[in-house]
């Protein structure tokens, strides 16, 4: 079996200041407290899962402000510190699994992934939304709607000065970028999307030509030639609110569980999954058993990037049960 040579390093981020809403940060310990660890050895097969604990941060460009940016100083603070621990992990061997917090936190994996590796990753990012915009576009002011915008190569000329991010030297090419199902974009981030001709695959897309042809498209248009190393970033309000009704941004419409499984099982395929984000689960949105719905289908996104396999397969013996 292919998972069991794999090598896994897991992180979490207990951080909350990109959105509004408090809980998504206790979203890596309601993962964790669901099995996460012994789940990834049972269910996945991995021998070798190496827990990297919290990433804990100094806020190192105290009051350094942008405008339009909310807790600008703590997000850039604690981006480049996850960097390092993801670059850390990378450079250990492994697949950087990182428990978030909100969706800021794809700022600082991506950056650390790219330094360990290459700028040359191929990134999916799988979201409701596109978090493609820069300060002047957002309509919150909310840095988790921004992480793409920051990491752009190509939008760097739209960016103030960013103070004490001098440190955030790797830029993705927006050409190495798809999305998996989009349904709520600012004004701006259509003109964006377009503009650039960023590859992005929506719920219309989904539904006219089926998850399994969508995934194999988007691995196409990020990764030509099927080489690069994949980083996929898998944002929980991507699924249907019916699937995962804890988070904080919930758009109705959108992906069940299952085709965010097939994605995530098309990607473990490659054997280039090099690190995985899971964001955006927010315990304390709904009740006991809302929590319990998310915080299981954010597992079975996990365990089927890391091999799970939930196909039928034939039984060793034929025999059937023996009768009375
Ligand atoms: N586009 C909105 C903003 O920039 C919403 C972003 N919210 C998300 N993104 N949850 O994934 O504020
Ligand atoms: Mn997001
Ligand atoms: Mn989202
Ligand atoms: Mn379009």
């Amino acid at each position: 079996r292919l998972s069991g040579s794999i090598k896994v390093g897991v992180l979490d981020v207990p951080f909350e200041k990109g959105q509004d809403k408090s809980g998504v940060e206790i979203g890596p310990k309601s993962i964790r407290e669901a099995g996460l660890i012994q789940k990834l050895i049972e269910c996945c097969g991995i021998k070798d899962v190496k827990d990297y604990g919290e990433v804990k941060y100094l806020n190192n460009c105290v009051n350094a402000q942008v405008l339009n940016m909310k807790h600008y100083d703590d997000v850039i603070s604690c981006s480049r510190e996850l960097s390092d621990q993801v670059e850390k992990v990378i450079r250990d061997g492994r697949i950087c699994l990182t428990l978030g917090g909100d969706h800021s936190i794809g700022i600082g994996t991506i950056h650390g992934h790219m330094k360990a590796k290459t700028e040359d990753l191929a990134v999916l990012w799988v979201d409701a939304h596109a978090d493609l915009n820069t300060n002047r576009s957002s309509q919150s002011g909310n840095i988790h709607g921004m992480p793409l915008a920051v990491l752009a190569k190509e939008l760097d000329y739209y960016w103030p000065p960013l103070p004490g991010a001098d440190w955030l030297k790797c830029k993705l090419s927006l050409r190495n970028l798809a999305y998996i199902g989009l349904r709520s974009l600012d004004p701006y981030e259509h003109v964006i999307m377009h503009n650039l001709g960023i590859a992005h695959f929506d719920m219309f897309d989904i539904q006219r030509y089926g998850i399994d042809a969508v995934v194999s498209a988007a691995l196409d248009k990020m990764d030509p030639d099927h080489n690069k190393p994949i980083h996929v970033s898998f944002d929980i309000d991507s699924l249907d609110p019916l699937e995962a009704p804890s988070t904080g941004t919930p758009v109705r419409g959108g992906l069940l569980l299952r085709e965010g499984i097939h994605i995530m099982t098309a990607i473990y395929k490659t054997g280039r999954l090099g690190a995985l984000d899971l964001v955006e689960v927010n315990p304390k949105i709904g009740n006991q058993s809302d929590v319990d719905r998310t915080v299981t289908a954010a597992m079975h996104i996990i365990l089927a990037a890391f091999g799970q396999n939930r196909r039928l397969v034939k039984p060793e013996s034929n025999d059937l049960i023996p009768p009375n």
